[in-house]
């Protein structure tokens, strides 16, 4: 490969390149030389990929982004497992990054506060994420803290969470340092080239293009931070992201702070209470603040360097203070840090970074233009674990870590218009250190997506989360009757939130008699053609090659092994399917996989789905239709289209609850009249409609898993315990070949205890009293060992259920282990599964 540089330079003549070592693989170019795009070249010629040009507008080494001017705070703990793996690496990396003698990162720890009960106890739900995800931190008192950060009015303060190994990144120092290695292996960095295209052809990049030429490319990353939209739209997609103002501040030298040498000795410290976080600038105390309004930022409009700096801004990216807002910060900082009294501010900004409607980084390849890959919306904290996971994943085609949170295709399309992201955006920066509750829902935009059921689960009284855009009803006040004398536990405020004893009398009745569950978001993709069998037998990991009529439960694997979704395939026709999904994700890797004989289409939002489940579905359901519903006429998963009255429905004998009974569709114009008729022939059986929060009981009670919270591609069937869905006997699917070997003890009792050295384990709380929510830490023998994925009270086992990652040798029934919720340690024992109707008797008959 050439190592002569293939762009035109236009007008202004190129300055002399550094010459690296002739450049091997394909021809990457990267958008940014932030510190992404510094980490990510950095990251790619490690694996190999050395023919890498990074293109930026700016001029090095501070070209005028967000990493130009950030503090560079690195708190590692995140509820996201994923996000708390990325800033792990960041550490270990930043930390062994030096240059001129100076460390990319400064581990002077981290000290969040807290000075209302409320933050206290959500410092200890804090402490459970890091001791669950392997953080070192510890909850401390007053004076610990007055201790860590002498310049605190200890009064104030009711505690801290310390986490040591936090602290300080120097970012633009590490942007270099990586820039430097990058270019040692044979990258090049050329500043002041703006991109303003993207070359494609037949649905693949090409190229970009510059205002000083053009670079052809195999693949092209936009690293360019909160420019991403502006990129995209160059490449004819929207990049679900919004820029918003953040201000920073300096004070002057304080007297109490005269002497000091280093940059910094105290820990990073956070006051979340009133929005605001501090570090110091040697004798200085910087500020961030989080308080004021959202300040969007309209990324078509942000002014090129030369032109901010023209219009005495410092950078692109940093417009000047708005002193209104900033005005309350001080007075809370001042109230806090009692030495700030009679301090000045030297200095401030308000600078512009990315947020996501969902506040998760962007990261993957385009479907739609396939070589164009996006790393934005990334903070510096996660900054190197994300270069690592985007190389892996250009590199070897996979990353390491489970990415579904961060996937570029996750996003609904009623998510992506310009209005959400915005809102959805500003909001984020609104709720970045508020006390969330793992169900809060968005309040708005509210309602976006409603079933056609919406009106009488309205009338029903239904109280909604939203989830995907849609609005689902959790319980449903009508039924609170039902929870009169139902003896239930008292439940701790945290865990009532979102909750209602009604879910409990739902899951009864579920048990007991018959209910409707409105399954419409549950994602439904038809795939049809002459090719759309022996598509999906590839792609998945079960048996397909059964007769029309059969439903079969089976995985979607990576080529690694690693679980992608668990599907259910209905065979309605010789060609033709409906796959049951998990997420727009697997439309989109179905998509990318499929020959040219099969079509895919989402049927999601043209249809909808009725579960109609307990042990009095089929009296409810039989007289509505001519087709026999007995359990020898329509066997436990197979599938049949009839009428129900007036209703074409497809009928689905499965049941994610656990009990006799079937899912219905039908299109979206007849729901309404499915719904009706429904509850119409059920009022004999007492018939009820039921909500999520009962639904997720019941089927943990099944121990059916949930994609993405109880498994991912991380986890391999067998030791996520649904090994039995993948048919080694079959030749040719994807993931087929890594499996191979892993699943040997299987059929000797020992599923899911093989290869690996962790499992998907079933717990009980021992004591009936107790909940937890997910993610708490597992400890066995008092040593953090694992974490729990879900949990929710088991109404019929009178126990809450919790499933968690173990290692394998604290799986076997009966192992005591213990649960941290808020900082108590809760008894639980490893049970054996299903923990509810192991016969299988309620739905196979
Ligand atoms: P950037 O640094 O913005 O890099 C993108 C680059 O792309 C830019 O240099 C830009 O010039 C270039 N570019 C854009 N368009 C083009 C084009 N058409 N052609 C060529 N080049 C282009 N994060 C933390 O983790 N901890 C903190 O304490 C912290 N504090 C912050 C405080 C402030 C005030 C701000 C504003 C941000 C803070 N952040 C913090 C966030 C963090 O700074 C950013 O998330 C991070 O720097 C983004 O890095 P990046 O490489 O993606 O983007
Ligand atoms: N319904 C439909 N499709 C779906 C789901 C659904 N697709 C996504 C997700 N939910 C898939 N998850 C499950 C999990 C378990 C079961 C069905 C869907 C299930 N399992 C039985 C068991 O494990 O015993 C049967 C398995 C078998 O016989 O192979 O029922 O809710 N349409």
């Amino acid at each position: 490969m050439s190592s002569t540089p293939t762009a035109t330079p236009a007008s202004r003549p190129r300055e002399p390149e550094a010459v690296g070592p002739e450049p091997v693989g394909p021809k990457v170019v990267v958008i940014g030389a932030g510190i992404v795009g510094c980490s990510l070249a950095d990251e790619l010629t490690a694996r190999g990929w050395t023919d890498v040009t990074v293109l930026e507008q700016g001029p090095l080494p501070a070209p005028g982004g967000s990493t130009s001017h950030a503090p560079g705070l690195v708190f590692q703990t995140n509820p996201s497992k994923t996000l708390a793996e990325f800033a792990r690496y960041t550490v270990e990396k930043f930390g062994s990054l030096h240059v001129d003698g100076v460390s990319c990162f400064d581990r002077v720890g981290g000290l969040e506060l807290a000075t209302t009960p409320e933050r206290l106890a959500e410092l200890h739900r804090r402490a459970g994420y890091a001791a669950a995800w392997g953080i070192r931190g510890e909850i401390v008192g007053a004076a610990r803290c007055k201790e860590l950060w002498p310049l605190l009015d200890e009064s104030v303060v009711l505690g801290g969470f310390h986490t040591p190994d936090d602290g300080l990144a120097r970012a633009l120092l590490a942007a270099r340092a990586q820039q430097e290695r990058a270019t040692a292996r044979g990258a090049r960095f050329l500043d002041r080239h703006t991109v303003t295209g993207i070359e494609q052809r037949d649905g693949r990049v090409t190229g970009v293009v510059t205002d000083r030429g053009a670079f052809p490319a195999d693949h092209v990353v936009s690293a360019a931070g909160f420019w991403g939209p502006v990129i995209g739209r160059m490449a004819g997609i929207d990049v679900p992201l919004q820029p918003l103002a953040h201000q920073y501040v300096q004070t002057r030298p304080l007297p109490e702070l005269a002497g000091a040498t280093a940059e910094a000795s105290r820990p990073i410290l956070r006051f979340q209470d009133r929005d605001l976080y501090f570090r110091e600038h040697t004798d200085r105390i910087g500020i961030g603040t989080y308080a004021h309004r959202p300040l969007p930022i309209d990324p078509f409009a942000v002014l090129p360097y030369d032109e901010a700096r023209g219009q005495g801004m410092d950078m692109p990216s940093s417009y000047p203070l708005t002193a209104e807002d900033w005005a309350p910060s001080w007075d809370d900082s001042r109230w806090l840090i009692p030495a700030l009294r009679d301090a000045e501010v030297d200095e401030g900004f308000n600078g512009v970074f990315s947020f996501t409607p969902d506040g998760m980084p962007v990261l993957g390849e385009s479907r739609q233009v396939r070589g164009f890959w996006l790393a934005e919306a990334v903070w510096v904290t996660h900054s190197a674990g994300v270069a690592r996971a985007v190389a892996e994943w250009m590199v070897d085609g996979r990353p390491a870590l489970d990415l579904h949170e961060c996937d570029l295709a996750r996003f609904e399309e009623a998510q992506r218009s310009p209005s959400y992201v915005r809102e959805r955006g500003c909001q984020q920066f609104v709720e970045v250190y508020d006390v969330l509750h793992p169900l809060q829902p968005m309040e708005s935009p509210r309602p976006l997506r409603v079933s056609p059921f919406h009106a009488r689960q309205q009338e029903l009284g239904a109280y909604f989360l939203e989830g995907g855009g849609w609005e689902r009803p959790h319980w449903y006040e009508a039924n609170a009757p039902l929870a009169d004398g139902l003896d239930l536990p008292e439940r701790d405020a945290w865990s009532a939130r979102y909750w209602s004893p009604v879910a409990a009398a739902e899951a009864k009745a579920t048990r007991e008699k018959v209910a409707l569950y409105d399954m419409t978001p549950l994602r439904r993709l038809e795939v049809t053609g002459p090719g759309a069998l022996a598509f999906l037998d590839r792609m998945t990991s079960n048996n397909l090659r059964k007769k029309p009529g059969a439903v079969t439960y089976t995985l979607l694997l990576d080529e690694t092994g690693g679980i992608r979704s668990d599907l259910t395939v209905a065979r309605l026709a010789p060609d033709r399917f409906q796959v049951g999904a998990n997420s727009i994700a697997d439309l989109d890797w179905l998509l990318r996989h499929a020959p040219g004989d099969v079509q895919i289409r989402d049927i999601t939002s043209g249809t909808c789905c009725i579960g109609v489940w307990g042990p009095l579905a089929r009296d409810l359901v039989q007289p509505l239709t001519r087709d026999d519903f007995s359990h020898e006429g329509f066997g436990y998963f197979r599938a049949k289209d009839t009428y129900l009255g007036h209703v074409p429905v497809t009928a689905m004998r499965l049941s994610y609850v656990g009990e006799l009974g079937w899912e219905l569709y039908t299109t979206a114009d007849l729901g309404l009249r499915l719904w009706d008729t429904l509850w119409e022939a059920g009022q004999e059986h007492g018939v009820i409609a039921a909500g999520r929060s009962a639904f997720n009981s019941l089927r943990l009670e099944k121990g059916y898993r949930s994609w993405g919270t109880d498994m991912t591609d991380e986890h391999d069937p067998y030791e996520a315990g649904v090994g039995f869905a993948v048919r080694m006997d079959k030749d040719g699917f994807v993931g087929r070949q890594a499996l191979e070997g892993r699943g040997q003890a299987l059929g000797q009792g020992l599923e899911n205890r093989v290869a690996s050295g962790r499992r998907l384990t079933p717990l009980l709380l021992d004591d009936p009293a107790h909940v937890v929510l997910g993610k708490e830490p597992v400890y066995v023998d008092g040593v953090p060992a694992g974490y729990v994925t879900s949990a929710s009270y088991g109404y019929t086992l009178g126990r809450c259920v919790a499933y968690a990652w173990l290692p394998t040798a604290a799986t076997a029934t009966g192992t005591a282990v213990q649960i941290e919720y808020f900082g108590a340690k809760v008894p639980a024992t490893v049970a054996e599964e299903p923990l509810f109707d192991p016969k299988m008797t309620r739905i196979r008959r």
